[in-house]
């Protein structure tokens, strides 16, 4: 397939003193600088025997140390597995496992934490720092069909699929992204959005890519996300729905300044208030459809159709193709797309694969329309999935765990409305014993379930709705709230 220089080195090269990376305290990594850096940590990190192809972890926060790793692994040719912090042990003992992950490197204040965790060797940034430089050959171009990233993601079954990313993947999602939005000399990317999730990762790749500032920010907050639009020349921030509520709550009277061009929503649906008060304050929201299948966005829609598209998630951008099964204008179905940012598959699972690709489509398992003019819109989320603040969460994943309680008979799990994370989860239980208390129970899921999927409420009910051939009816749950 098609061979390209490596995009750092290359970067390094074209613009060796711009920034590539800013952050809080003021301090700047030029694209030079990084490629230095990069190497150097590749160098070191070959002490643990990686290698090209070699499935390497990385479990941190959002800093450079972590953009550094990742880019280090792809001179190496090893793949980066990229792991949710939130997770607990258990839950990422599964994915380490599934992704045949050799070496785990975590930051340096998740060190501790990690210890404990099934791989053989863990070590932190600072560990590798420490190492001596090995004298090995680094990759100076890639194969586009090579994968550089897997990064997990929830699946109706209750186990999470390793979605494998190709140099070609994210270079093409680069690609279509700037095709769509544009590129200017003065653009800076705020970097908020968590780097274990695609959403994030993509910020940086496409630094390197364009040549282009990112400011990065290592945990949420919207004093400090607003500084950065007000007052450190950010043209384009990728937020969540949470995160965008929290900044136009804290924003005020105040307004974005003239040259801040894209607000990038994605990771779920935006609710329309948000969307209408966004407008009143002249803050430019591009609206867009994605998923980690996808590299990021595949769908935007930008301000300008935003007023007469109200709802819409946009078009596909150049070169993807969207289409609805059936293929009906207005007419709702499953959402599939095509192209080249699009994953080959998940890893070491072809039955996964297979359910999801038909043809070159991957179907993506959330119901939507396109109307005549090509604008989807996104009706309804693939089957039952919970986005909470951007997490995803399906319901199978804490009905697995809740059906080890004992003493609980029967468990359902739903999403139901939040007014802060949007949605979040609620169980519903029938007990055989009348002591178990909804504390014992929330105990019980503690450490084996993220803190986010921890559920909200549990309802105590005689029997769950089924329907004639035993099937539970999760829309029927529901019911048992607002009675
Ligand atoms: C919204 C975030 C930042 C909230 O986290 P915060 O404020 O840092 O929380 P903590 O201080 O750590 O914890 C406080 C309490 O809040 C609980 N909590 C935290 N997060 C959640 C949550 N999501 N749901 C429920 N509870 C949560 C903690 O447990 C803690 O609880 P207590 O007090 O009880 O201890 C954070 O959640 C966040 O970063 N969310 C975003 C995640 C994300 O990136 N999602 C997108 C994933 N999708 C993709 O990447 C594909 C789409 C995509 O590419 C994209 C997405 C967006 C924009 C652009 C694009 C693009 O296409 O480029
Ligand atoms: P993830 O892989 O974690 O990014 O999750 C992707 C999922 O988020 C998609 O499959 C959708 O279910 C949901 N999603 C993303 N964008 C939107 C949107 N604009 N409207 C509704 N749901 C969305
Ligand atoms: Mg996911
Ligand atoms: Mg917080
Ligand atoms: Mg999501």
């Amino acid at each position: 397939a098609e061979i390209i220089p490596h995009w750092l080195s290359k970067q390094a090269f074209l613009a060796p003193n711009k920034p590539a990376i800013e952050q809080v305290d003021g301090t700047v990594i030029t694209f030079l600088e990084l490629k230095n850096r990069s190497q150097e940590f590749a160098q070191r990190l070959a002490s643990y025997g990686i290698r090209k192809g070699s499935h390497v972890g990385i479990l941190s926060n959002n800093n450079s140390s972590m953009i550094v790793a990742i880019h280090a692994l792809s001179y190496l040719g090893a793949v980066a597995v990229l792991f949710n912090t939130r997770l607990t042990s258990d839950e990422i003992n599964y994915q380490l496992h599934d992704a045949e992950v050799e070496v785990l490197i975590t930051a340096d204040d998740l060190l501790d934490s990690a210890k404990d965790l099934k791989v053989n060797i863990v070590k932190s940034f600072q560990e590798v720092e420490e190492e001596s430089r090995q004298d090995i050959a680094l990759l100076s171009e890639f194969d586009l069909d090579d994968p550089i990233t897997i990064i997990y993601t929830s699946g109706t079954t209750g186990f999470p699929k390793g979605v494998i990313h190709t140099y070609g993947n994210h270079w093409w999602s680069a690609i279509s992204s700037a095709l769509n939005l544009g590129l200017s000399e003065k653009d800076k990317w705020l970097a908020v959005l968590p780097y274990f999730h695609v959403g994030g990762l993509s910020i940086f790749l496409k630094s390197v890519i364009y040549g282009m500032p990112v400011y990065i920010v290592e945990k949420f907050n919207e004093q400090v996300v607003l500084d950065a639009i007000l007052n450190r020349g950010v043209t384009i921030a990728s937020v969540v729905t949470v995160m965008m509520q929290r900044l136009i709550n804290l924003l005020g009277e105040n307004r974005f300044p003239g040259y801040f061009r894209c607000m990038l929503l994605g990771g779920g649906p935006a609710p329309k208030p948000l969307l209408e008060k966004a407008n009143e304050k002249h803050i430019p929201v591009f609206q867009s459809y994605g998923m980690t299948e996808t590299s990021s966005q595949i769908v935007t829609l930008s301000p300008s159709d935003a007023l007469v598209k109200i709802g819409s998630a946009g078009k596909p951008l150049f070169p993807a193709q969207l289409r609805i099964s059936g293929n009906v204008p207005n007419e709702i179905g499953e959402i599939t797309v095509k192209g080249p940012m699009v994953t080959g598959g998940y890893y070491n699972n072809q039955k996964a694969t297979k359910n999801a690709f038909k043809d070159g489509w991957l179907y993506t398992g959330d119901l939507g329309y396109v109307d005549e003019e090509g604008f989807l819109y996104v009706v309804d989320r693939r089957k039952d999935l919970i986005i909470s603040g951007g997490e995803n969460i399906y319901p199978s994943e804490i009905e697995s765990v809740l059906s080890g309680f004992v003493g609980l008979q029967e468990v359902a799990v739903i999403g139901i409305e939040d007014k802060v994370w949007g949605q979040v989860p609620a169980a519903f239980v029938v007990v055989n014993e009348e002591a178990i208390t909804k504390a014992a129970i929330i105990e019980y899921a503690k450490g084996k379930l993220a803190k986010y999927k921890l559920p909200k409420e549990i309802y105590f009910v005689s029997s769950l709705p089924r329907n004639a051939s035993n099937k539970l009816v999760r829309s029927k749950l529901l019911d048992y709230i607002h009675r």
